[in-house]
């Protein structure tokens, strides 16, 4: 049977996940596979989960604004796209003054396949099926002379990574980046925890699904014998570290076999695997942030409501 390359890739950083010693981890980017991607879009609905709803009222507010400090000849590139949806309003404030060309960046076929559709009526639409820093280098290699870069990382999506590599990541932006380009960065704010622990267990339990799908890609993709309804969807909150996590807590001992990763693997009562790590910000930290990756700080633009910022940060 031929194995694909991704599968591959997920087979092995899946063992390499659920055999780490002290705790056993999975990388979020696999909660995406459709459902999943679908999952997450009913979590943006909830009315415990603000942030989606907070990062568009300020795009709503705050796009013309952001349109006054780019020129006029604009490659609008958009990390991990998703849908779209909040780029429209960008994209449609854009065109009615500039000529642009938007380029979505996503792992997900399904979700480019969605957004250019969705968007094309607006503008030229360029989808790139590629990891984040390759699709900036590939957009950043089809500037044509004196055309502007504006990049969007929206969603909070940055507070996946740890602080440094955040910083880390913001870097490696920039150097795709020429002195007048731009990094528009969505960051949730830090808030009352009960209003944190809300957001990521909610009731209808949309994001329990969600953390819990993971381990169904793994038997659809990778012939695993993951019985779910053993697991737990479990929340804990760091608030020293401003960090929320999901895990999914094994209900009894059990061992579980994962074929296409040559994996079998048992878990103790009460062990957990972490899935998804999402930082929350202060506006301070973020500023900071942005220096130590060689950008400077133009304007943060806060919704109050949910405690969400925009970020704008401009290559010097
Ligand atoms: C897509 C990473 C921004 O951190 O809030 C939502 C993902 N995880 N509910 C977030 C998520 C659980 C979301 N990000």
């Amino acid at each position: 049977m031929f194995a694909s390359a991704l599968e591959t890739q997920f087979a092995r950083d899946v063992r390499a996940g659920l055999t780490q010693l002290e705790q056993k981890t999975l990388p979020c980017r696999y909660l995406y596979d459709n459902i999943g991607s679908a999952l997450f879009e009913a979590i943006t609905f909830l009315p415990e989960y603000g942030l989606t709803r907070a990062d568009a009222r300020v795009i709503e507010a705050h796009a013309d604004d952001l349109l006054d400090t780019l020129a006029s000849d604009l490659m609008i590139a958009e990390l991990g796209s998703g849908s779209g949806a909040k780029t429209r309003t960008i994209l449609e404030r854009a065109r009615l003054r500039q000529d642009v060309v938007y380029y979505p960046i996503d792992v997900s076929a399904t979700a480019l396949a969605r957004c250019a559709q969705d968007l094309r009526s607006l503008c030229r639409v360029h989808p790139l099926e590629m990891s984040y820093l390759d699709g900036l280098r590939e957009v950043a290699s089809r500037r044509a002379p004196g055309q502007r870069m504006l990049v969007l990382f929206l969603g909070s999506t940055i507070g996946n990574f740890e602080p440094d590599a955040a910083i880390e990541f913001v870097d490696s932006v920039r150097q795709s980046l020429a002195p007048g380009d731009a990094l528009l960065l969505g960051t949730d704010l830090v808030k009352p925890t009960a209003r944190l622990l809300d957001a990521y267990d909610d009731p209808t339990g949309v994001t329990a699904a969600f953390n819990l799908n993971l381990l169904g890609r793994i038997n659809r993709e990778l012939d695993g014998d993951f019985d779910l309804r053993q697991f737990a969807h479990v929340i804990r909150y760091h608030e020293e570290a401003q960090r929320i996590e999901m895990h999914l807590r094994s209900r009894v001992y059990q061992i579980v076999s994962i074929r296409k990763a040559d994996l079998i693997v048992d878990f103790a009562a009460g062990e957990t695997i972490c899935t998804e790590a999402c930082h929350k910000f202060y506006l301070e930290q973020v500023e900071t942030m942005a220096g130590a990756a060689g950008f400077r700080l133009e304007q943060q633009w806060v919704d109050e409501e949910w405690g969400f910022a925009e970020n704008l940060l401009v290559c010097p």
